[in-house]
């Protein structure tokens, strides 16, 4: 394969860092086109680096979604995405660090610490600047967030809409090294279709429940089998207290319904055939601030 490219083919590693709800997974998604990462309008959606692999003529990038990096969360899955966030920024070839427009919070300031020490080229990229309203004001605080640190370029875009996006990419190759690709050229995450599964009931739980209850639920498949083209699906919803499992059902298991078929829906559309979604709700105490179960539960470090 490599024969056939030119010698100046750019490759590389691009992490896509920020703190959460910033828009993070959504601009992974508009630069592929796809969907590879859950989103929700709360913050903690993605819990684990996510590869997002683009190939053009003459460059793939390897972009790297991360969970958002947040203070406050002491339990040990916030430990565990903070690490997973963290220790994305190092090999990689340039950082894309995202905020939610010019506002600028603690956390980011965080996020801007754990920045200080990289090497490699920083982008700023600021996103949802469809919700500006009064644009004048865009180029002066754009100037005043560029000064915070050494960036190789400030962006504005939207994520949502695609405006900007194009500009992002362009700037990226130019930062990238001269490599040959790493990944086939028709791959496009390096996660499977029972992970994004799982994800995408998830995504339904994140998008669908009130307040606190997305926080105690985790998604586990227990059975992914195809069969002439059809997937049948078990997964299991675990939440960390009994009272927390009625909830999720719903009055006569209306609520729990509407997820399933919600989530059925985009994996037919994703893996390209008919799926049988089965889930199931159960309880694991405390799951989310137990190393142990948190490992069998996929969270463990790479
Ligand atoms: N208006 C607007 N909303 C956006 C844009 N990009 C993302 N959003 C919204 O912002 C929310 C958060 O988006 P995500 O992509 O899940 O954010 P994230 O940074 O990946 O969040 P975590 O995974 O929790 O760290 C969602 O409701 C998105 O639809 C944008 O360009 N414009
Ligand atoms: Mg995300």
């Amino acid at each position: 394969m490599n024969d056939s490219k030119p010698t100046d083919f750019r490759c590389g590693y691009v992490a896509i860092v920020g703190r959460p709800n910033v828009g993070k997974s959504t601009l992974l998604n508009s630069i592929l086109g796809q969907k590879i990462s859950i989103t929700a309008h709360r913050p903690q959606t993605t819990r684990h680096r996510i590869l997002g692999v683009k190939t053009g003529e003459a460059e793939q990038v390897v972009y790297v979604d991360t969970p958002g990096m947040h203070l406050g969360g002491k339990r040990a899955i916030n430990r565990y995405m903070n690490r997973a966030a963290s220790s994305s920024i190092s090999d990689v070839d340039v950082v894309v660090f995202v905020v939610d427009r010019t506002r600028w919070s603690e956390e980011d300031e965080h996020v801007l610490q754990r920045l200080q020490h990289v090497e490699v080229p920083v982008v700023l990229v600021v996103n949802k600047i469809d919700e500006i309203k009064a644009k004048e004001t865009l180029l002066p605080q754009l100037a005043k967030l560029a000064e915070r640190r050494e960036f190789a370029a400030v962006i504005p875009l939207s994520a949502r809409s695609g405006e900007g996006v194009d500009r992002l990419e362009a700037q990226i190759r130019e930062l990238l090294p001269v490599s040959a690709p790493f990944f086939p050229e028709d791959q496009v995450t390096d996660r499977s279709e029972r992970f994004l599964a799982a994800e995408l009931v998830r995504e339904k739980l994140v998008r669908g429940l009130a307040q606190e209850l997305p926080y105690a639920t985790t998604v586990e498949i227990e059975k992914f089998t195809e069969e002439d083209g059809v997937r049948h699906i078990h997964a299991v919803i675990w939440v960390e207290r009994p009272g927390q499992k009625g909830i999720i059902i719903g009055k006569q298991g209306q609520q729990l319904k509407r997820i399933g078929e919600q989530a059925r829906k985009e994996m037919e559309h994703a893996f390209g055939g008919k799926v049988f979604l089965q889930l199931w709700v159960k309880v694991r105490q405390g799951w989310s601030d137990d190393e142990r179960a948190l490992r069998s539960l996929g969270y463990q470090d790479e």
